[in-house]
């Protein structure tokens, strides 16, 4: 069945990479509306060999035959005009934050927890492109050897920041300020990402840790999280911490991973192979290296998991989501 599909946020840098991966994964598309801001009423944009105008987003933008609906074009698009959408019969696939931890929205990593697409109101969220990467190959450790704490640190690409980030980073290079970030980002790294909360976490950091726990359904795994802006532009890095309740042989977490969902383990450290960010980009697999035991607990092991944030962690994790639901709709 050929569906009919919207994209809200077109002209970004994830609603850019839907219409890619859309494309690449021959997705049945049926017909297609692109909408954005007022400022990219009328542009142009190409699907399979076939321009598209965009349109400027509005009330009325849903008042047709569409079936599902991307969005990504800020929390406070989606926060308006999902339910817009929902009410007129739209499935929405969200890959904002505005509503990742609602009790009625699933939160989606299809080689996680593809059986929650069932208890969907109208709703399903992408998680943040850091959670994504991480629950990947966590989800097959939490099942054999139960995960009782985590602890992530992650050296995160400016293009988690949308063409804004980009910009800053190569703007800085030049010696030109920054208007995304509140310092230069060149040839810097910022322990901020988006805004502050009242516990002294950043918003970023706190997505991670909620995120992880409402994909695994676990609420007592333990879990703290340092994220960090670093001068890259594609792929998000995050060294993972973890310590398990059971004991682990570490050839038995390397055959879990080297089997696991979406995995591509790249640890051969006698000839420099990890995982890279610049290796990484525009790929749609997660991968796990410098895999080594924690010696100052118990069960504990130590990752280091990169995948390209715009792909993995949005764009395509999106249309997998939107795959998953062909075969409700
Ligand atoms: P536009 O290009 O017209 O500004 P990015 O995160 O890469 O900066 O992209 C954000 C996306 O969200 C863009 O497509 C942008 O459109 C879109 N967007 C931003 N604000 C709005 C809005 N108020 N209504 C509709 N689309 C919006
Ligand atoms: C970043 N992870 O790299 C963010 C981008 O919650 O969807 C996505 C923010 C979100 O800045």
């Amino acid at each position: 069945k050929k569906v009919n599909i919207a994209i809200v946020g077109a002209t970004g840098m994830v609603g850019r990479t839907f219409l890619k991966v859309l494309e690449e994964r021959d997705f049945p598309v049926n017909n297609l509306y692109l909408f954005a801001s007022s400022r990219s009423k009328g542009k142009k944009l190409k699907f399979k060999n076939k321009e598209y105008s965009v349109e400027e987003l509005n009330e009325t933008s849903f008042n047709r035959d569409i079936h599902i609906a991307l969005f990504s074009a800020g929390s406070e698009v989606s926060k308006k005009y999902a339910p817009i959408a929902k009410e007129n019969g739209v499935i929405v696939v969200d890959n904002s934050s505005a509503w990742r931890m609602d009790k009625d929205v699933p939160l989606i990593v299809p080689e996680v927890n593809p059986e929650d697409i069932k208890w969907h109101n109208g709703i399903i969220s992408n998680p943040n492109c850091s959670t994504i990467q991480c629950v990947v190959p966590i989800k097959p450790l939490h099942d054999k050897f139960k995960i009782k704490r985590i602890v992530y640190s992650t050296y995160q690409a400016v293009s988690g920041s949308g063409m804004g980030g980009i910009k800053d980073l190569e703007n800085g290079i030049e010696g030109k300020p920054c208007s995304k970030y509140p310092h230069q980002i060149a040839f810097n790294c910022l322990p901020h990402i988006d805004i502050f909360m009242e516990n002294k976490y950043t918003k970023e950091e706190m997505k991670i840790i909620n995120e992880t726990q409402k994909i695994l359904n676990d609420y007592n795994i333990k879990i703290t999280a340092t994220a960090v802006r670093i001068p890259v532009r594609y792929g998000h890095s995050v060294a993972t911490n973890i310590e398990f309740e059971n004991p682990f042989e570490l050839k038995d977490i390397y055959k879990t991973l080297k089997t696991a969902k979406g995995v591509i383990l790249k640890d051969d450290i006698e000839n420099n192979i990890y995982p890279l960010p610049l290796e990484a980009e525009d790929t749609d697999e997660v991968y796990v290296g410098r895999i080594r035991r924690d010696f100052s607990v118990d069960n504990g092991v130590n990752l280091w998991i990169v995948a390209d944030n715009i792909r993995k962690g949005a764009a395509t994790n999106t249309v997998q989501i939107a795959e998953l639901l062909l075969q409700t709709i």
